[in-house]
Order: structure tokens, then C-alpha cells, then sequence
């Protein structure tokens, strides 16, 4: 396990034995080995290698050796033990925004709450209200937490569905019987969350197909079985549909299951307007007598039939699609190959879980030329963040990476500041001035009114050392909803003062949302795709804020980090 994944499991391990009810100092103990652990100065690795980790404060002899099980990916039967031994609906209340551990543990005591089922009933039976430390405040936010998280539940991130679809879809295309296999859908129009799985497969043999499907061997229920069309829910609790149709009808039901239901509708009224009927079957002369095509190759094929562009399924929306692909006015979308670096990323001087030399090595790696490096800013401690003489620390060593010639990327010397509450930055003009970009973030006090959040960030924006607004809305798909703040005035005000504003390319953020790129972009603004890594492995969602991009009808020529390095260079240094 890694140092972060580890430190996960620790205050996991906290929370289950708060939840228990466990002595107080056995809860701290776990909890303060978490903060030593997030918090240290060399490798873990040489510490367990050297037997020295149980010499770190905080660390007793308990925990270095959990934490050694962990490092070296060894079953730690404490940590099953424990879990297995507390209630699962109690767990699963974690889930609830503003209910942690311990508010848990005394509803369990005083009114015998275990599942959320129960919850629900004793809030709106008044008796919540009435327990010391609770009120009706709070149980107005433990309701439309439960109600949020029910939405919620019935999503998945692109990225996880993704995970789940790809093998699914090897698996279809490798069985003898299928002649093409694809998935359609919202995971095909890459939307930032996806409700099912959709695919679609041509074949004349469906029965043996349907047989494979609903036993893959993550299925937990199998909710549908027929000829032609199964739908399975995996253990995961997603669920997938399967359509096998015969190979001639296969582009239609593929460019139908693909959506978007708007998308669908201006199509079929697009192929009205031609003469023509346009459904998941084929593609008809308006009385439905004959076929209008014989054989159709590619949904290319199809669109050009109704004289319009190929539309790429990210644009299917209905968002003007067919009006852009009607005039031949499509945008050139950015794709993975243009991007030369990305600008958000963390290494272990904060929170990351690797050095700058690995951090560039992977970014080398993957063919880019260059590296930002932004860690923290000291107003975020929970995060290690850095205070002025740490980021001047930080910028020698990122100074002497590229000095030693080492690797053809070229790190770029950057620092996540924190904007503060007022709006001003949380570390001084002079050190920020030293490096060669600023990203600047809202990480605390969210809940101000939008005025006040937009203000904020305007302040923000309009200093002179902000290169780029990381994660404008702070949302967190599927947990968190993003704070209040007006968009359009800070995207104008971005504008006004040469700002970015990232497209923070975490699967769980993809801030700022696509739907306001294509307006933002024809007034001028700038993106820059940053996976906000932190770690190696944590580059490679630099394709899901791409993905995000697209659906926003963005080209390369409104990504900075597509840019060559010179034109980077004289970019910052011109501001
Ligand atoms: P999701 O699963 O909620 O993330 O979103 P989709 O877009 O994957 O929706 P889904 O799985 O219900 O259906 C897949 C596609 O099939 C959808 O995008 C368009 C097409 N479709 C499904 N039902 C209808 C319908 O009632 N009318 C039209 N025009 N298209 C439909
Ligand atoms: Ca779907
Ligand atoms: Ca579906
Ligand atoms: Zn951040």
C-alpha cells in the first residue's frame, strides 16, 4: 500500500472504533498516527527499511506495526476484525454530510438508530431534535443529507464506469458470435456521471451472448433476460443494459442508444425534414415502406445522409449540435495527444505521494514537455501546506532538477495558493513573485453567500501574481455540492485580467462544469486541463478533464497547456 492509502485505513480504523464506542486514547492514538504519517519528512519506505518509523512522534509501537502490514501488503486482521464487528447500517451513515462518529454512536445509544431506514424515522418523529447536541437545524441537514444520497447512489463516476465498462466490452467483442461491439450512452458521450452501462452488439446468434453477459462474474442480480436485451446489476450496484441486434441495424441502434434523448429528437426531426423516418431500426422513406440505405458502414455514413458533419458523441446533447454540423461550423475538438503538460499537481512537500524527480520522470513518461508543480499553501495545514520559506525551499529543488539536465521535461516552479475568506492570497507578493505561476484555490469557508464567494474570487483573480483559478466551484461529483459563487462574473472577470480558469481534471471534480465552456470560450477565456494529481498514478486523469473539455466544445487553441514550451514561457514571463 501507498503512504496516503495507508493513512486512509488509520483514520478509518478511528472512526470504527469511535463508532464502537472504543477508549478515547486508542482513538486519538490511531488518529494522531495518521496526522505523523501524512505529515512526514522522509520515505516511509527507508523508515520501515531502517527500522526506524516507531521513532517518529506520534507513532507508537502498536501502529508502526499495522503500518508495516500495510506498506508491505500484508492482511491486517485487526482492521477486517473491526470492521466486520460494527454494525454495516452505521457505516453506511458515515455517508451523511454533518454525522460523523460520534453523533452516530450516541443516536445508536439513545434511540437504537442502525440503519438509515431508522434515522429517517426518528428525525421526523421530532425525537432527534429533542437529543443534547442536535436540534432542528441539524435534522433538516441529516434529511436532505439521506435524500442526497439517495440521487447520489444512483450514479457513478465516468471514470469508475469506465474502469467496469472497458473489459466488459473486450469481453463482448472477443466472443465468436459478436460482429462489432460498442458502449453507447452517457458513458459514451462522456458524461461527468453515468447513471447505467449501455451496449450494444451486432451479431444473428444473441441467445449465446445473453447467456455470457448475465453470468459475468460481477453480476449480482440479474434484473433482465430476454432474446435479444439482458440487464445485470453488479456487486458495485451498477447496473448495465445489453442489446444485440442484427448487423445491418447495428449504426442505428448504436447512434440511438448513444443519445442524448434531446439529441435523438432534433435527429429524427432532422431526417423528417429530408424525407426521411430515422429510428433505432434503420432509416426509412417517410411511408415507412422501404429501407433508405442498404448497408450502412459508420454513424459517418449516417449523419452525411442528412447532410450534416459527423457530430462526435461528446457533442450530443442538444445543445446546437446539429445547427454547428448542418453549416459545417463543428469545432476541432482537443484530443489527449495535444496536450504538452499539465500545471495542478502535488508532490510529498504536501499532500502528494511522490518527489519532483518521480513526478517528472511519469510526466516524461507520458511524452509530455513540460511539469507544474503546485503544493499547498500554509492555509492549508491539514495538507502540509507550505509557508514562504518552504515554497523558496521548494522552487531551489525544482530549480535544480531542471539544472541537472536530468530529464527532457521541464518543471515549471508553481504553488496552490489558498485565497482566504476576504479574497487575498495566503502567502506574500514576494515569494509568489519568485515562481513562475500561481494557481489560486478556495479551500475553506465555503458556505458564504455567492456575493461574498464572488467577490472573493474577483479580489483573487484581479492579483497580479494569480496565473490560474484552480477548482472554481469546489464541487465533489456525487458528495459535495459546489458553493455559490456567480460564474459568469468571475469567468468576466478572468477574462479581464488574463486569468485561466483550470478544467481540474479529477474524475471526481471536472470544475468548472462543460456546460459553461462553450460560452466562456467564444468571450476569450483560457482553460488549462489539470488532473490535480497526487501521485503518478494521478496524471493519467489529465484525458478525463480532455473529456470534459470536449463535451464543452472546446479546440486545442483555448488550452493553454497545449501550447509549445516557448509560447508557455513567454506567456508567464509576459505576465
Ligand atoms: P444515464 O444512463 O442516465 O447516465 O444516461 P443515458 O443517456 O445513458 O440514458 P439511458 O441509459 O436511459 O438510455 C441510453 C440512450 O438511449 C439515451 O441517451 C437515449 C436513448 N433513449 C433511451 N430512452 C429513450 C427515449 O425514451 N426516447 C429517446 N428519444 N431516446 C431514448
Ligand atoms: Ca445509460
Ligand atoms: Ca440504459
Ligand atoms: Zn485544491
Amino acid at each position: 500500500m501507498e503512504k496516503g492509502e495507508i493513512s486512509d485505513v488509520l483514520g478509518e480504523i478511528a472512526i470504527l472504533l469511535e463508532l464502537k464506542g472504543d477508549n478515547p486514547f486508542k482513538i486519538r492514538a490511531y488518529q494522531s498516527g495518521q496526522r505523523a504519517l501524512d505529515t512526514l519528512e522522509e520515505e516511509l519506505g527507508t523508515l520501515i527499511g531502517e527500522s526506524r518509523l516507531g521513532e517518529v512522534k506520534g507513532i507508537g509501537k502498536a501502529l508502526t506495526e499495522k503500518i508495516e502490514t500495510l506498506f508491505n501488503d500484508e492482511p491486517l486482521p485487526f482492521y477486517d476484525d473491526l470492521l466486520a464487528s460494527v454494525e454495516p447500517g452505521l457505516i453506511e451513515m458515515l455517508e451523511i454530510p454533518g454525522l460523523g462518529a460520534k453523533k452516530i454512536r450516541k443516536l445508536h445509544d439513545e434511540l437504537g438508530v442502525d440503519t438509515i431506514g431508522s434515522l429517517t424515522r426518528v428525525c421526523e418523529s421530532g425525537e432527534v431534535a429533542k437529543l443534547a447536541g442536535f436540534g432542528a437545524k441539524s435534522v433538516e441537514k441529516i434529511l436532505s443529507g439521506i435524500q442526497n444520497r439517495e440521487a447520489y447512489s444512483k450514479r457513478h463516476l465516468w471514470w469508475i464506469a469506465n474502469e467496469t465498462a472497458q473489459p466488459i466490452l473486450e469481453g463482448l467483442r472477443d466472443l465468436p458470435q459478436v460482429a462489432r461491439a460498442e458502449a453507447a450512452g452517457s458513458l459514451r458521450r462522456k458524461m461527468e456521471t453515468v447513471g447505467d452501462l449501455d451496449f450494444i452488439a451486432a451479431s444473428d446468434e444473441p441467445e449465446a451472448i445473453m447467456d455470457w453477459f448475465v453470468s459475468l462474474p460481477d453480476v449480482r442480480e440479474v434484473s433482465g433476460h430476454g432474446k435479444t436485451k439482458s440487464s445485470v446489476r453488479f456487486e458495485s450496484g451498477m447496473q448495465a443494459d445489453l442489446r444485440v441486434v442484427p448487423p445491418d441495424q447495428f449504426v442505428f441502434a448504436l447512434h440511438h442508444f448513444t443519445g442524448s434523448k434531446d439529441h435523438n429528437v432534433a435527429m429524427r426531426s432532422r431526417a423528417l425534414s429530408k424525407g426521411f423516418s430515422l429510428s433505432e431500426w434503420g432509416l426509412r422513406t417517410e411511408d415507412k415502406e422501404a429501407m433508405a440505405v442498404d448497408t450502412i458502414e459508420d454513424e459517418e455514413q449516417l449523419f452525411k445522409l442528412l447532410d450534416l458533419n459527423y457530430i462526435p458523441p461528446e457533442l450530443r446533447e442538444g445543445l446546437g449540435e446539429i445547427e454547428s454540423a448542418e453549416a459545417g461550423q463543428l469545432p476541432e475538438l482537443v484530443q489527449d495527444k495535444d496536450l504538452k503538460g499539465v500545471f495542478h499537481n502535488h508532490t510529498h512537500a504536501s499532500d502528494g505521494d511522490h518527489s519532483i524527480e518521480e513526478m517528472t520522470q511519469a510526466a516524461q513518461d507520458r511524452g509530455w514537455d513540460y511539469l507544474g508543480l503546485a503544493d499547498h499553501s500554509k492555509a492549508s495545514f491539514q495538507t502540509n501546506g507550505l509557508d514562504e520559506a518552504r515554497v523558496e525551499e521548494q522552487i531551489e529543488k525544482m530549480h535544480a532538477v531542471n539544472a541537472s539536465g536530468q530529464f527532457k521535461c521541464h518543471v515549471f516552479t508553481g504553488i496552490e495558493c489558498d485565497i482566504l475568506k476576504d479574497g487575498s492570497l495566503d502567502l506574500d507578493d514576494s515569494t509568489l513573485e519568485k515562481l513562475d505561476y500561481v494557481v489560486v484555490s478556495v479551500h475553506s469557508s465555503f458556505t458564504l453567500s455567492e456575493e461574498e464567494m464572488t467577490q472573493r474570487f474577483i479580489k483573487a483573480i484581479e492579483h497580479p501574481c494569480s496565473t490560474m483559478v484552480g477548482h472554481l466551484t469546489g464541487r465533489l461529483l456525487l458528495k459535495r455540492e459546489p458553493y455559490l459563487v456567480n460564474i459568469e462574473k468571475v469567468v468576466d472577470a478572468a477574462i479581464a485580467n488574463r486569468v485561466i480558469i483550470e478544467m481540474n481534471a479529477h474524475p471526481q471534480r471536472l470544475d468548472m462544469d462543460w456546460r459553461h465552456w462553450k460560452r466562456a470560450a467564444s468571450k476569450g477565456l483560457l482553460t488549462s486541463v489539470n488532473p490535480d494529481a497526487h501521485s503518478v498514478f494521478g496524471l493519467q486523469y489529465a484525458s478525463a478533464g480532455i473529456n470534459a473539455c470536449r463535451k464543452g466544445w472546446l479546440t486545442a487553441d483555448s488550452v493553454f497547456n497545449t501550447w509549445p514550451i516557448e509560447k508557455i514561457k513567454s506567456y508567464l514571463a509576459g505576465r
